[in-house]
């Protein structure tokens, strides 16, 4: 799949620090990546109603994340996907009688332009679910093998031309790690399961937890040839699974994603990772949290969106919209109201006017601050208090503060752009 074009990242003086974030499956701030090498997976968008502000925050969380790591001298690689099948997509698709592949073409290319137009940092890798169907097919024919999972028979006209052929399960009691991503309790499993695209209730499962690896061709919908497995299409969860360990390879440093993702998709990825490589997943999970309109979480079923491309069909400056998402730490829920986009407007302007004259406070501080905030789970709202001040110390006239590095001496508001635009994506 086609990935957007990166963001020039400015070059600052010194080193950005080590990353801790907040791992979601101990609850404790922790390093990110030991270095030298960083990997990051976030799961990417299910193609329909993209890109949402809630979608828009989690990739700007992550890719504070990628930019503080490239700061920090780290060789970063990122890999990302996007579920172009699945059943929401197929029912979107029916519901307003578009062709599912036009409404994924449609939306992923719309996604990839409000990307580009936040700044953020395309992944490394960025795969399609149906261009993963070739290396998810071996993957459950493995698991099968390893006895890992298992066939569950098929209703009457399904499985095309080989109806004995059933849909695949993984096999939850091959896992003793299963259940270590997010902790709960196996009632919340349950009822979070059937809620987030589970399916507790098929008949002929070994465990209702047991989730769905590939499956077999029904009337009506679109199947793909599946080896020893039979026609059909790929499950959710070893999507991820196969994505990131082809893309970075087992084990990985951060899975990344909204927290809506915690459980199931993300405990059930891990536990395929695993069990496909007999080792770790992820070392560490990171999870955005959600934003909500009117109440309610900003969700595509639910309908309650504020769409980037609208925004940006109406004139809005996308870094307007990106200091908006910055101004909420990343990890909590946070609700978006009329009074954001006012705010970040008024800040973009005055950080605008700040960086324009010649004057302004030494920068070194201001870095510092910056990086600081960044290395302490990325704490956006942290960093745009440091560059307020700055700004409001420039705009009261105080003296040019010069920084020498590497043989050159530069402006403040030289540094100070700089710094905007290459750790917090703010092109000024
Ligand atoms: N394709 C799957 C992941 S493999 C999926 O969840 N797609 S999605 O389009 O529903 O969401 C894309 C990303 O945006 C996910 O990381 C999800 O956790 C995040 N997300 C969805 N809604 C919100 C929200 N309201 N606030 C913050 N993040 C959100
Ligand atoms: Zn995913």
């Amino acid at each position: 799949m086609l990935t957007w074009p990166s963001p020039q990242i400015p070059a600052l003086p010194g080193r950005g620090l080590p990353i801790r974030v907040r791992d979601t499956s101990t609850g404790e701030l922790a390093v990110a990546a030991p270095g030298p090498t960083a990997s990051v997976y976030v799961c990417g968008i299910t193609p329909y109603d993209a890109t949402h502000l809630g979608h828009a925050a989690t990739y700007v969380a992550f890719d504070l994340l990628v930019r503080g790591w490239r700061d920090a001298g780290l060789d970063v690689r990122y890999a990302s996907n996007v579920t172009d099948i699945d059943d929401p997509l197929l029912e979107r698709a029916t519901a307003t009688g578009v062709e599912w592949r036009d409404l994924a073409i449609e939306q992923t290319a719309l996604f990839t332009e409000d990307m580009t137009a936040l700044g953020v940092v395309p992944p490394d890798v960025f795969k399609g679910a149906v261009e993963t169907i070739p290396d998810v097919v071996p993957a459950v024919a493995q698991m099968l093998a390893a006895g890992a999972a298992y066939r569950v028979p098929l209703e009457p006209g399904a499985g095309g031309s080989a109806p004995g052929l059933g849909d695949v399960y993984a096999d939850l009691s091959a896992d003793p790690s299963f259940g270590a991503v997010a902790g709960l309790e196996r009632t919340q499993m349950l009822a979070l399961f059937g809620e987030r695209g589970g399916d507790p209730d098929r008949a002929g499962k070994r465990d209702p937890l047991d989730s769905l690896l590939w499956r077999r061709e029904r009337p009506g919908e679109p199947a793909w040839d599946g080896g020893v497995l039979g026609t059909g299409r790929p499950g959710w969860h070893i999507e991820c699974a196969v994505i990131a360990r082809d893309g970075l390879g087992l084990p990985f440093d951060v899975q990344g994603g909204g927290v809506d993702l915690r459980f199931p998709h993300h405990e059930m990825s891990t536990s395929h990772a695993r069990m496909l490589d007999g080792g770790l997943g992820a070392r560490i999970h990171v999870h955005a949290g959600m934003v909500g309109l009117h109440g309610e979480k900003m969700s595509k079923s639910l309908g309650n969106l504020v769409l980037i491309s609208v925004l940006r069909a109406g004139g809005e400056d996308p870094m307007a919209i990106r200091l908006a998402i910055l101004a909420h730490h990343y990890a909590s829920d946070w609700e978006w109201t009329d009074a954001d986009l006012p705010a970040a407007r008024a800040r973009l302007d005055r950080w605008r006017s700040a960086v324009s004259g010649n004057g302004g406070p030494d920068a070194a501080e201001t870095l510092a601050a910056i990086r600081t905030a960044i290395a302490d789970d990325l704490d956006a709202p942290a960093a745009l208090t440091a560059v307020d001040r700055w700004a409001d110390l420039a705009l009261a006239g105080a003296p040019t503060g010069w920084d020498l590095h590497d043989g050159d001496l530069e402006g403040a508001p030289g540094v100070i752009s700089r710094a905007i635009n290459a750790l917090l994506g703010v092109r000024l």
